[in-house]
């Protein structure tokens, strides 16, 4: 990022943020949804084990083809879908939105399109459109909604770009193209990709839309996807990797083109970043569900400091679980979710709503995250001292009081100048994260 290019505080500081995403900073939690034709699979095709990769990714890594990839769809019967109790899981556990895959790699899309006819609706026994489902589930429970899409790599289209092809290449997945079949990208964006993006902001209510894979995404091209995102859902928030190259890189002038910053997978910034972002997690190792091949999931004292940290350096946490081929929640999935869910209701002062860090250099002993009047700072201790003393370098204003928000019972402390020192018990009053709300 060009730190020099733009305002920091700007992009920061509540007051500047533009109301149609307010929405979004406020919410600092959310759930990500991976489910498809591969749920189906669960890490393995015909034998061939999945090692390090996705689940998601087992057309590509298996070297399916496209006829055998649709097989594999008329397979795909998620009777057990209910999209009211997906919504209750995430609601009732302090998620405020949810992103889910309208379109992965794979070129399938799980809502009725006329675009192409590898769907929900035409493709599969279910016939039921998911996101039409889950759209209506969430804002009937007050929960955002949003679609991944997939705008560049198309494992289904020929003529879409091709990730990396030495694993997947296209004659293996495409058998029948003639010889010499050169592939038209902007071909690809004309017909389906820009259409189907089209279809899903004029038929759903979709609040944010998360692009992935900016495989020869150019500026002109990122612009005709924010062009129908803008037509007809002028307030819908849009992630970078609509055009970012590589983990993290933005160009300055590509900041107009999207609304937040989306980390690489899985990357919990420890560090303020210069823009707004969302750290795409997954209580797994693996974002498809996966039973078969390497995988593992996440413990609750990973996902709550991960949260911490992501929420602490400026970001939203969007916690992903894969759905099984049956259309349930995987039930590991919904113990962790419970476990956070569990600490937010006690702690989620310190969470939603709150501002990043004011500290100049992140504590060694967790994070630190402030109420947007700024009169409230919250100390998330997730090392515990064993001195009995935490010291607190950095706080600017006189402290007024200090109390456990696990009990509510005051803490003792002393200020010297900028530095805060708490007299702690020997004991953390939460096996995860204790927080002390500090009043200025
Ligand atoms: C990556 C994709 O390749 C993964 O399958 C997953 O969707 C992750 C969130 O983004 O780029």
């Amino acid at each position: 990022v060009d730190k020099n290019s733009f305002d920091d505080d700007l992009r920061q500081t509540p007051d500047s943020i533009a109301r149609k995403e307010k929405w979004f900073y406020e919410a600092k939690f959310g759930a990500f949804i991976h489910f498809g034709v591969y749920s189906v699979l669960e890490g393995a095709y015909q034998g061939k084990v999945q090692r390090p990769r996705y689940a998601e990714w087992i057309w590509a890594d298996a070297k399916i083809s496209a006829a055998e990839y649709r097989e594999v769809a008329m397979t795909f019967n998620p009777v057990e879908f209910d999209a009211q109790q997906w919504v209750k899981i995430f609601k009732d556990n302090g998620m405020k939105y949810v992103v889910i895959t309208a379109k992965h790699h794979d070129g399938f899309a799980l809502f009725d399109s006329a675009v192409s006819d590898f769907n929900m609706v035409d493709a599969t026994p279910f016939k039921r459109d998911i996101i039409k489902e889950l759209s209506e589930a969430c804002h009937r429970n007050g929960l955002k909604f949003g679609v991944y899409y997939s705008q560049a790599q198309d494992w289904y289209d020929p003529n879409a770009p091709v990730m990396s092809p030495r694993r997947t290449r296209r004659s293996v997945m495409h058998p029948d193209l003639p010889k010499g079949f050169r592939p038209d990208f902007d071909k690809y964006l004309k017909e389906k990709s820009l259409p189907q993006v089209e279809e899903l902001m004029k038929n759903y209510e979709i609040d944010l839309v998360w692009f992935d894979t900016p495989i020869d995404m150019t500026f002109e091209r990122a612009k005709l996807f924010t062009d129908v995102v803008r037509k007809h859902r002028p307030d819908c928030v849009i992630n970078s990797r609509l055009i970012q190259k590589g983990k993290n890189k933005i160009l300055a002038e590509n900041l107009e083109l999207f609304d937040y910053i989306s980390v690489g997978d899985k990357e919990v910034p420890t560090t303020k970043l210069p823009l707004y972002f969302e750290s795409p997690d997954s209580v797994s190792t693996s974002y498809g569900y996966k039973t078969y091949g390497n995988h593992q999931y996440h413990t609750e004292v990973e996902m709550i400091q991960r949260l911490v940290h992501t929420v602490c350096s400026g970001g939203n946490y969007l916690l992903n679980n894969g759905p099984m081929g049956s259309g349930k929640i995987d039930p590991e999935a919904v113990r962790l979710y419970g476990a956070i869910g569990d600490w937010l209701k006690v702690n989620g002062e310190s969470i939603f709503d709150t501002h990043r860090s004011p500290l100049p250099e992140r504590p060694e002993w967790g994070g630190c995250s402030i109420s947007k009047d700024g009169k409230t700072l919250y100390l998330h201790i997730l090392e515990w001292p064993e001195s009995g003393t935490l010291s607190v370098d950095g706080v600017e204003s006189q402290a007024t009081a200090a109390s456990f928000l696990a009990n509510g019972e005051n803490v003792e402390f002393v200020q010297d100048g900028k530095t805060l020192k708490l007299n702690l018990p020997a004991k953390p009053l939460d096996q995860y994260d204790t927080v002390v709300k500090v009043a200025f």
